[in-house]
């Protein structure tokens, strides 16, 4: 447990950053991995939050990650999708979900992708997965995987989005590489990056807000947002609220 948390950077609970406009609320939430307990509770907050104080919009985001680790990424995917009905979202991509997605065309990418939690996603997904396969078993994997993935969750997977702007602000599950302008980030930076990511001091040409790389308390950095507790290990998600200038922590 000691190793798996960046030291923290003490931070307030509340920031003040760029401006979203009057009536337009967005609520980020960190790395879920499978933890769909904890992906309801957040859910409930944020509807609570709604009841008492309403806004004219608001837009939830998922940082990426919302599966592996955890006991079950099936129903968190599910659970986004059913959410995503009736209220706007907008879940991103992290490198666990494009492990999902290569190990589709690549079955030999479970040999990188399994100790990483995967197998707790192919149960999930009602797969019996040897924890040692031999290639012939990954390829045959990686076939009952598609054929496993209930309606929508193949689109869901195809279509998350691997960066996102919104006024100062600019969403990424792992971060930016400092120094390369936001329009020509790369997706292997994207869904990354840590050390010259979370080193620098910034500033950045918008405040990045992403998970990613787990602390013990979120991060709020004039020039980033770190959002990843850990929620698998800790069971702690961390869900922040962006309005006006002000970010709060749910
Ligand atoms: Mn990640």
């Amino acid at each position: 447990m000691v190793s798996f948390f960046r030291k923290s950077v003490p931070a307030p609970v509340v920031a003040r950053q760029p401006r979203l406009p009057a009536g337009l609320r967005v609520y980020a939430i960190g790395d879920v991995h499978g933890r769909l307990d904890l992906l309801d509770e957040a859910f409930g907050k944020i509807d609570r939050t709604e009841l008492e104080r309403p806004s004219e919009r608001n837009l939830t985001i998922l940082l990426g990650d919302m599966i592996d680790r955890g006991p079950d990424s099936q129903g968190v995917v599910s659970h986004i999708l059913t959410r995503s009905k009736r209220r706007w979202m907008l879940a991103m991509r992290g490198n666990h979900e494009q492990y999902l997605l290569d190990f589709l065309d690549d079955p030999d990418i479970l040999e990188e992708w399994g100790p990483l939690g995967a197998f707790n996603t192919l149960l999930s997904y009602g797969l019996k997965p040897n924890r040692a396969p031999t290639p012939e078993q990954r390829r045959q994997l990686s076939q009952d995987l598609r054929a496993a993935l209930p309606p929508g969750h193949l689109d869901f997977y195809q279509n998350l989005p691997i960066s996102f702007s919104c006024h100062g602000y600019f969403f990424a599950h792992a971060g930016i590489r400092p120094g390369v302008a936001l329009d020509q980030q790369s997706p292997e930076d994207l869904l990354w990056i840590r050390d010259e990511f979370l080193g620098h001091r910034g500033p950045f040409e918008r405040v990045v807000v992403h998970g990613h790389t787990p602390v013990v308390v979120p991060e709020l950095l004039p020039h980033r947002i770190n959002l990843d507790t850990g929620a698998y290990a800790t069971g702690r998600l961390t869900c922040a609220l962006l309005e006006g200038d002000d970010v709060v922590l749910l």
